[in-house]
């Protein structure tokens, strides 16, 4: 792993179909950084074990995710690809930041109070304390840089101030990382309700358009999304649907805001969504065709499985037997 370049961290919870929202919010953005950094991409799945999950589908989902990582471009010969529960550390440096993390402040976060609202009979204290395992997802590695949506930005704070609190005690054990909020695709809405972020456990399907959806599903969901009364295409805060659309175009066909509203100055409505619709079919359409490539291809995949868990837990045995050390733990004896 080259020493010299930066490195970045993220991840994404194999906690249902991908969304068109995590492709443009993440993924998309994380192709472009793996040949100027040294990227690992982690498969979230003790994240997404906050929420109760079928094991069975956690499974399937989990080696999806990873199909779909590769699919759109990560190498994982230049990236450090893998699973969170493959790498123990998480969950070791995860419980000693716990201890460095205060309750008022995970009782500020937001996706604390919006997953409670959406899980009411199963509030559990991973959900809560999940910012302090996603700090040790961060800070095992020592992270320059975290690339993530504009919803992450308080999770990606916290981690911050918790980083900043250890190395006030112990010196300087962790690097403190930056947010890399691209601006680009960095929050699409929810197609019929978009006010609230495009989420792949929504459980209204119309809102989201998936990874792996077909044309003629994704063309249905874009004739189907929410607009206004007006009949005028242009970016405004009153007009949240169109907006939307608008970002999802600009996104997927890496075009301007000014020169898209142009582009659809003097068309209505279905003609806009058909063209938008259209784009992010041509988007996609290599994509899943790839996926059914790789996926087919069980040997290459388990390779990757294997060697990414093998390059994550060396770097990671280093930061956490360091750590240790600082807080005081008795050496092992070998
Ligand atoms: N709507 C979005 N627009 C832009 N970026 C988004 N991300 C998620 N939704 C949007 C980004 O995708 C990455 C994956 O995040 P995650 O899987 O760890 O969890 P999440 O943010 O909670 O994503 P979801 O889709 O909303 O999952 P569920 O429904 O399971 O909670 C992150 O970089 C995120 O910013």
């Amino acid at each position: 792993m080259a020493e010299d370049k930066k490195r970045i961290f993220s991840g994404m919870q194999p906690s249902g179909l991908i969304t068109l929202g995590n492709y443009l919010g993440a993924l998309n953005n994380w192709t472009k950084l793996q040949d100027d950094y040294d990227c690992l991409y982690c498969i979230v799945d003790m994240h997404a074990i906050t929420v109760r999950q079928d094991p069975a589908k956690l499974r399937k989902q989990s080696r999806d995710l990873l199909t779909q990582y590769l699919a759109v471009g990560l190498d994982p010969e230049k990236n450090t690809i893998y699973y969170q529960s493959h790498v123990s550390q998480h969950a070791e440096l995860g419980w000693i930041l716990n201890c460095f993390t205060y309750m008022g402040e995970l009782n500020r976060m937001t996706q604390f109070k919006d997953k409670c609202a959406k899980h009411a009979d199963n509030i559990n204290a991973g959900l809560y304390t999940y910012p302090s395992l996603m700090a040790a997802d961060i800070l095992l590695y020592q992270a320059d840089l975290v690339p993530v949506g504009e919803d992450q930005r308080q999770h990606l704070e916290l981690t911050r101030d918790i980083a900043q609190r250890f190395n006030g005690v112990y010196g300087d054990v962790f690097t403190v990382p930056e947010g890399y909020i691209s601006k680009v695709g960095a929050k699409i809405m929810a197609l019929q309700e978009p006010e609230r972020k495009m989420s792949k456990s929504d459980e209204n399907k119309n809102n989201t358009i998936l990874l792996m959806d077909e044309p003629a599903v994704i063309m249905n969901k874009m004739k189907r999304a929410m607009t206004d009364s007006e009949n005028e295409v242009r970016f405004a805060p009153e007009k949240p649907g169109i907006s939307n659309l608008l970002g999802i175009y600009c996104a997927v066909t890496d075009t301007k805001m000014a020169d898209a509203e142009r582009e659809f100055a003097n068309v209505g409505y279905g003609t806009f969504k058909t063209a938008v619709g259209e784009a992010v079919v041509a988007q996609l359409e290599p994509i899943q065709k790839r996926v059914h490539e790789i996926e087919a291809d069980k040997a290459y995949l388990d390779a990757v499985i294997k060697n990414g868990a093998e390059k994550a837990n060396y770097i990671a045995t280093r930061t956490l037997s360091k750590v240790q050390k600082k807080v005081g733990f008795p050496p092992r004896i070998r």
